[in-house]
C-alpha cells in the first residue's frame, strides 16, 4: 500500500498529537477539523490543547510543510477518525461526530483507501459506519459486502494514550487492530508499524471496539472499589491510605486510590457506552454509580465541616475560607474537564457562598462558570487563609505541604496527600 497522504480527521487531544507523529515522521498530513480557530492555529504552527512535546513538533511539521489543516477533508490514501464521541443525556453513546466525519469523506473517497477510526465507539459503529458509506457511495465495494473485491478497508483501532504523556505512548503503546476483515487488520497493521514501536494486536471490529471500553471500564471498576473501600474505613475509623498500602503487601492485590471521584473523558463515559447497550453489565453499571456517588459524598463531608463552623462560630457561609487544593480531573495537568473538584467547588458556590480559594498550579486562569465566585491563590495564601482546607488533587506541589503548617485549620484530605 503506497502512502503519500494521510488526513487526520478531529485535531482534539488524540487527533493533534497523532497528526504531529505521522508528519513528523516524514508522511503528508491533513489535519482536518470542523473549527476555524483550531486550523487556523496549527497553521500557525501553534496548538489549542496542553500536551508536552506537542507545540514544537507541530511547528516543525507545518514549516517542513509535511502538516497543514484544513475545514474539509482532503483526498488521502488513509483516514484516520479521532472525533469525539461524548454521551447524550441518557448516558446513552452519541457517535453523531463520527458518523459526520464519515460522512465528509464519502465523496473524496477512491479504490484501495483505508479508514480507521481510533474515536471510543460502541461495539458494531464500524460495520454501521460501513454500511452509511455504502449508500452515500454504491459505486464503491465497502468490508461488510459479501464481495470478493473490496475497495475501501475499515478497522477500529482504539486510542490507548494517556494524557499528559500522549507523543510517547502514542508511539510505544501496543495498538488493537479491528479490521472488518482481515485484509483490512492487514492494511491498518502495515501502516501503524510505519511509526509506532508497540506491537499490533489484529483481531476483529466488534473485539477491538469492546476492548477499548473494556480497558477504561476495567480501571473505573478498580477506582470504585478504592472509593468503596475508603467509605468503608470512615465507617471504622480507619486510615484508608495505610490500608491500601498494607493490603497491596499482598502478592496478588493491587487496590487504586481513592480520591473524589473518577473524572476526565473516558473513563467516566466509557464505561456508559457498555451499560447502554447491556442487560448484565452490574458491576460496570454499579462502579459508575460508586464513583459519581463518591463525589457527592466528599462534598457532604464538606459541608458537614462548614455548617459545623457556622454553628460554633455564629458566622454567615460567606466568613468561612474554604481553600481547594487542586481542580484538574487528576495529578499533574492543567486538563480540567469533567474534573469532580470542580463539581465539588460548584456545589460549595452554589449551596453556601463561602469565600472560595482555589490552588491549582497548573493554570493560569480559573474557568468561566467558577471564576466569579472564587480566588485562584498560591499554596502559601490558602495556608494563610482558610477556615477548612480540601485536597481534591494529588499534585506534586502538594505533596511537600507540612500539615502542621496549616495549625489547627480543618482538613478533608480526599487524596491522602496530608496522611
Ligand atoms: N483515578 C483515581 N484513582 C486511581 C487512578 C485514577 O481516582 O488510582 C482517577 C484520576 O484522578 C482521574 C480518573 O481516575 O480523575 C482517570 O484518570 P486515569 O489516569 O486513570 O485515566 P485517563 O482518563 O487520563 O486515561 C485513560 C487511560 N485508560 C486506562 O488507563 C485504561 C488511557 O490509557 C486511555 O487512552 C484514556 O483513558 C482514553 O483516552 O480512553
Amino acid at each position: 500500500m503506497n502512502i503519500n497522504k494521510v488526513s487526520v480527521i478531529g485535531l482534539g487531544y488524540i487527533g493533534l498529537p497523532t497528526a504531529a507523529i505521522l508528519s513528523n515522521s516524514k508522511i503528508v498530513t491533513c489535519g482536518i477539523d470542523v473549527d476555524n480557530d483550531v486550523v487556523d492555529t496549527v497553521n500557525n504552527g501553534d496548538i489549542h490543547i496542553t500536551e508536552p512535546g506537542l507545540k514544537k513538533i507541530v511547528q516543525n511539521s507545518v514549516e517542513s510543510g509535511y502538516l497543514k489543516a484544513y475545514l474539509k477533508p482532503k483526498s488521502s490514501d488513509i483516514y484516520i477518525i479521532t472525533v469525539p464521541t461524548p454521551l447524550n443525556h441518557d448516558n446513552s453513546p452519541d457517535i453523531t461526530y463520527v458518523e459526520d466525519a464519515i460522512k465528509n469523506i464519502a465523496s473524496v473517497l477512491n479504490k484501495s483507501n483505508l479508514i480507521i477510526i481510533e474515536s471510543t465507539s460502541p461495539v458494531g459503529t464500524s460495520k454501521k459506519m460501513s454500511r452509511i458509506l455504502k449508500k452515500l457511495r454504491p459505486d464503491l465495494t465497502f468490508p461488510h459486502e459479501d464481495s470478493n473485491e473490496i475497495d475501501i478497508n475499515i478497522a477500529y483501532c482504539p486510542e490507548r494514550v494517556i494524557p499528559g504523556n500522549t507523543l510517547n505512548e502514542l508511539v510505544s503503546n501496543d495498538r488493537v487492530i479491528g479490521g472488518i476483515t482481515d485484509e483490512c487488520s492487514n492494511k491498518a497493521s502495515k501502516f501503524y508499524s510505519k511509526f509506532i514501536n508497540g506491537k499490533c494486536h489484529k483481531t476483529n471490529a466488534e473485539t477491538a471496539e469492546l476492548s477499548k471500553l473494556a480497558e477504561n471500564s476495567f480501571r473505573d471498576v478498580n477506582i470504585a472499589f478504592a472509593n468503596e473501600l475508603s467509605m468503608i474505613c470512615d465507617e471504622n475509623n480507619i486510615n484508608p491510605w495505610e490500608l491500601i498500602e498494607i493490603a497491596n503487601k499482598h502478592p496478588r492485590v493491587n487496590i487504586l486510590q481513592p480520591g473524589p471521584g473518577v473524572g476526565g473523558h473516558c473513563i467516566a463515559v466509557d464505561p456508559w457506552f457498555i451499560v447502554a447497550n447491556s442487560n448484565v453489565a452490574k458491576i460496570i453499571r454499579q462502579s459508575r454509580e460508586t464513583n459519581l456517588y463518591k463525589t457527592e459524598y466528599v462534598f457532604k463531608k464538606l459541608s458537614r465541616e462548614i455548617k459545623h463552623i457556622m454553628s460554633k462560630k455564629e458566622v454567615n457561609a460567606e466568613k468561612i475560607s474554604v481553600a481547594f487544593f487542586g481542580i484538574a480531573f487528576k495529578a499533574n495537568i492543567d486538563d480540567l474537564r469533567g474534573s469532580p473538584a470542580i463539581e465539588i467547588v460548584k456545589k460549595t458556590i452554589e449551596s453556601f457562598g463561602c469565600n472560595i480559594l482555589i490552588v491549582e498550579p497548573n493554570i493560569q486562569e480559573l474557568p468561566n462558570d467558577i471564576k466569579n465566585s472564587s480566588n485562584l491563590v498560591s499554596v502559601s495564601d490558602a495556608i494563610d487563609n482558610c477556615d477548612i482546607a480540601i485536597s481534591l488533587v494529588d499534585h506534586k506541589e502538594f505533596t511537600s505541604i507540612n500539615k502542621l503548617d496549616f495549625n489547627e485549620k480543618i482538613l478533608i484530605d480526599s487524596k491522602g496527600i496530608w496522611n
